[in-house]
């Protein structure tokens, strides 16, 4: 397989101007017609046109009219390569056949459900038709598709309507035309039986948007939510960045087969109907939340990704972090600013700092990827998100504003790199971002640590940081990075004290703004080591460090428990809030983990009780930042920070946490669940939600003692709930323990729920990801149950992804988990090398266990590389594990 560089990059020898495709679209073959207007990027220059496209047979190959004949061009598995095309503008004509039924991988054309439809990013156009498959190439597209008017009544494609009419043999045609120059990563074509829940929306200069969500029939009425959700994006994203919508219309599609989570073509935004379909009796919070989210996302790339796209794929971050930044500003705007921000943090604590330290680890923008495809990673999307935060941290909101508005001023209909992003902020704000660049290029996650001191005499409070990035692959060694550490002072009633100015580099710097009291300031951490002082501070503090998670580093503070107890309680931050309770537990959790491997008894600290008790009778915090704050952080963040990761301990001591708590607040968890009945309606806002969320986890930690009460208490929730969320909630407290209870809810829940496969995923998750004891069985078993099917990336992730979500059963320690991961990604990647190499990467820490484990784990790694017809997928990602 073939390595690509960044540094390797290179303008094109030829753009495309337009592209007409037409698409035939058959029960056993499709034929492609494409004719594309050709212009050579240096005049006279009649360099060999090198084409992509796999899968594809070659029918007939035109330039300017004549046939091309044997020797004019040349075929590989990849490539169609024209030697000498003439010099200057000229028309490309191609005819393809493809296979779209033949098409497991999801990736090109394909049929979901009696549906055609495309996914083109990242590379998937080659598989289409010949193309130079590449973001920089951008182009204006009209797109003709006929098929039988029966069997596909439904044609969509990019742009407007500009024609349709019936044609012989019970035929029929729509021409549709994008007016919009973009990269062919962003074509899509949809046909099928489907129908539309229709809507418009007034844009802010009155122009009047028809919205269209296309599902079976049957599913339409889940489609409320969804239009919902669009309809608030579109909004937003002209209330807080100044974007209009500049189409008439804008379709989403709903699929059941489908990798990912969604795709931004344009105007044709293509979804997995897990992120479209919802209603109160079959959809959690979790995911209303989700498909609010992921619906603006994809709305939010019509700015981000498509009217300002890609030069290269290394630069994929500059469309997903912005994007996903964009995306959980929305979200935190429609909800709680602080809860979501808990969530945000906690998945790249979880996800993105294991691949950070991992064989796996990139830089946000990669140096090199052997597919693509394994690159669309947190560390490009959730950390690449960060990397904007931190811009808007240091410009504050106007600031980032300007920002935005001039990227999109100078780079509209461009395909543009991060270095453009960072100089549009920074011109537009005049402002000195030292050697931020390298959040762009080091892999790793920073570590800071701080020590602090008060001079009682000076009233002076000094930081002192020192920070160290670790050496991740082909980074042996790194430089300091730019580290903004938004910080507030708590004086001894826990109020923020007033900043005034700061002792930095032997200047005094004032931190006072126009008058105003200032209580947090943003401290630019830029060396090796650096000290602040803060200077007026009348009374020792109790510094409140990193507040709103400022960048994403891993923080060492020298505060103490005392300290910590204080800002749970105190801080005016709510994030840092959450987080001391989080520092405190992790603390706990490791000193038991400890206990644990020495055959000690585990104990739980009384004060740490204490400091549950007081979150959960705070009755001015947000119900769902209670909910947050009482749940303790997950196995795989502890694990995270052992020398050897210990699934068993870790599974064990978080679970007699968890259990002793419960016993010890049993009344006040009782009183929760009491007092936050659900409304007979459902409701999605965030004052309902967080009532359910705060319920329901209490809910969770009762169901872990052993208590009949509890028993029938959890029973009657679940068998009264009237939706989904404390459904399922109720259904994951009582599964918690095997047992007769667990196995006849488990079937009840199936009968009931069997005709809706979204529902089944879940008791799909549920069931796999359980942390009974040799769990791998019913795994197994569930593999040949009647509603699983390789097929479907959903299943897969429900299951076999769920399966590796449980640490105590993927590192069992007799290797069956491994056996069953290596066994099933070689299947998969027969029939979809991405999904199958989403989940091999579940390998790819196996360093972090003890020796028995990572021999199996190893050998499975090496069973997998030496499969015969191995995808590159899956071979960059288990080769590179192996390293
Ligand atoms: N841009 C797509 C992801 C495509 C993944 C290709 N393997 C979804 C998104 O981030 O919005
Ligand atoms: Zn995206």
């Amino acid at each position: 397989p073939k390595e690509i560089f960044l540094k390797d990059y290179k303008l094109p020898d030829y753009y495309f101007d337009t592209v007409d495709l037409s698409f035939s679209l058959g029960e056993e073959k499709t034929i492609v017609s494409a004719k594309i207007s050709v212009t050579p990027r240096v005049d006279g220059a009649a360099s060999p046109l090198v084409l992509d496209g796999v899968d594809l047979k070659l029918i007939s190959v035109k330039i300017n009219g004549s046939e091309l004949k044997e020797g004019d061009f040349h075929l590989d598995a990849k490539h169609l390569i024209l030697t000498s095309p003439p010099s200057g503008n000229f028309i490309l004509e191609t005819v393809t056949e493809i296979l779209p039924q033949k098409n497991t991988s999801l990736e090109g054309l394909y049929k979901s459900s009696g549906n055609f439809c495309t996914q083109c990013e990242a590379e998937g156009f080659r598989k289409i038709t010949f193309y130079q498959d590449r973001p920089d190439i951008m182009a204006k597209y009209t797109c003709r598709i006929e098929a039988d008017k029966s069997l596909y009544p439904v044609l969509l494609s990019n742009g407007n309507l500009i024609e349709q009419g019936d044609l012989e043999g019970g035929k029929h045609f729509a021409l549709w035309e994008d007016p919009f120059k973009k990269p062919c990563y962003l074509f899509a074509l949809v046909a099928g039986p489907l129908e539309s829940r229709d809507d418009t929306f007034t844009t802010c200069s009155g122009r009047k948007v028809a919205l269209r969500i296309w599902t079976p029939p049957e599913d339409l009425p889940k489609t409320e939510h969804a239009m919902y959700s669009l309809k608030a994006a579109m909004k937003w994203d002209e209330d807080v960045f100044g974007r209009e919508y500049d189409l008439d219309i804008f379709n989403i599609v709903s699929v059941p087969d489908f990798n990912m989570g969604a795709m931004e073509n344009k105007s044709l935004n293509i979804f997995n109907s897990k992120l479209v379909l919802a209603s109160p009796e079959t959809a959690t919070d979790a995911d209303y939340a989700a498909i609010l989210g992921v619906i603006g996302h994809e709305y939010f790339h019509n700015w981000t990704g498509n009217r300002v796209t890609c030069r290269d794929w290394f630069q994929l971050s500059l469309k997903e972090g912005l994007t996903v930044f964009r995306d959980q500003e929305f979200s935190s705007d429609w909800g709680s600013r602080t809860v979501k921000r808990i969530g945000d943090v906690s998945k790249l604590r979880t996800y993105q700092f294991s691949q950070d330290a991992g064989p796996m680890a990139h830089p946000v923008r990669p140096h090199s990827y052997i597919k693509m495809d394994n690159f669309y990673t947190v560390t490009v999307y959730e950390k690449g998100a960060e990397v904007v935060r931190m811009y808007k941290t240091l410009l504050g909101s106007q600031g980032f504003r300007k920002g935005t508005d001039l990227y999109f001023q100078r780079h509209d209909g461009q395909a543009v790199t991060c270095e453009d992003f960072f100089a549009s902020m920074r011109d537009a704000n005049d402002a000195d971002f030292a050697n931020f660049l390298s959040w762009y290029s080091q892999a790793g996650t920073p570590i800071v640590k701080v020590a602090s001191s008060y001079n009682a005499e000076a009233h002076t409070f000094s930081l002192k940081f020192t920070q160290t990035v670790p050496p991740t692959p082909g980074q042996p060694v790194k430089e300091p990075m730019f580290i903004p550490v938004a910080t507030g002072l708590l004086d001894s009633n826990g109020k923020d004290m007033p900043l005034s100015s700061i002792y930095h580099d032997g200047k005094l710097e004032s931190v006072a703004c126009g008058g105003q009291p200032v209580y947090t300031t943003v401290l630019r951490v830029t060396k090796d080591e650096e000290e602040f002082v803060f200077a007026d501070v009348a009374e020792k503090p109790i510094p409140s460090l990193l507040r709103g998670y400022s960048a994403p580093i891993r923080l060492h503070s020298d505060l103490t428990d005392n300290d910590l107890f204080f800002l749970l309680a105190n801080d005016s931050d709510e994030f840092n809030r959450w987080e001391a309770g989080q520092i405190l537990a992790r603390k706990l959790m490791l000193s038991q983990v400890v206990n644990f491997q020495k055959d000690s008894a585990l104990v739980l600290d009384p004060q740490f009780v204490h400091g549950i008790k007081c979150i959960i009778l705070d009755s001015s915090l947000d119900k769902e930042f209670i909910a947050k704050a009482i749940t303790l952080p997950g196995e795989g963040e502890i694990m995270d920070m052992m020398e050897v990761a210990d699934p068993d301990a870790v599974h064990a001591v978080r679970k007699f946490i968890r259990k002793q708590l419960a016993s010890e607040l049993k009344q006040e968890l009782l009183n929760l669940v009491k007092e936050n009945k659900s409304s007979e309606k459902y409701v999605f806002d965030h004052a309902n939600m967080a009532r359910r969320a705060l319920k329901n986890t209490a809910l969770g930690y009762l169901a872990s003692l052993e208590d009949e009460e509890i028993t029938e208490l959890v029973l009657q929730e679940y068998k009264t709930a009237t939706n989904m969320t404390d459904q399922f909630s109720a259904l994951a407290a009582i599964a918690q323990k095997p047992g007769k209870a667990r196995d006849d809810v488990l079937a009840d829940f199936y009968n009931k729920w069997q005709h809706d496969y979204l529902v089944v995923n879940k008791w799909f998750a549920l069931q796999s990801s359980s942390d009974i004891p040799g769990n791998v069985e019913n795994v197994y078993k569930l593999l040949s149950h009647q509603a699983f099917d390789l097929k479907n990336p959903n299943k897969v992730y429900s299951l076999i992804g769920g399966f590796c979500a449980s640490p105590v059963n993927f590192h069992a320690k007799d290797g069956s988990g491994y056996k069953f991961l290596g066994e099933l990604v070689v299947q998969l990647d027969k029939l979809n090398p991405q999904v199958a190499s989403r989940m091999v990467s579940a390998f790819s820490r196996w360093k972090r266990y003890d020796e028995t484990r990572q021999n199996l784990a190893k050998a499975q790694l090496e069973m997998i590389v030496s499969a015969n017809g191995l995808s590159e997928n899956v071979y960059e990602i288990a080769s590179k594990s192996l390293a």
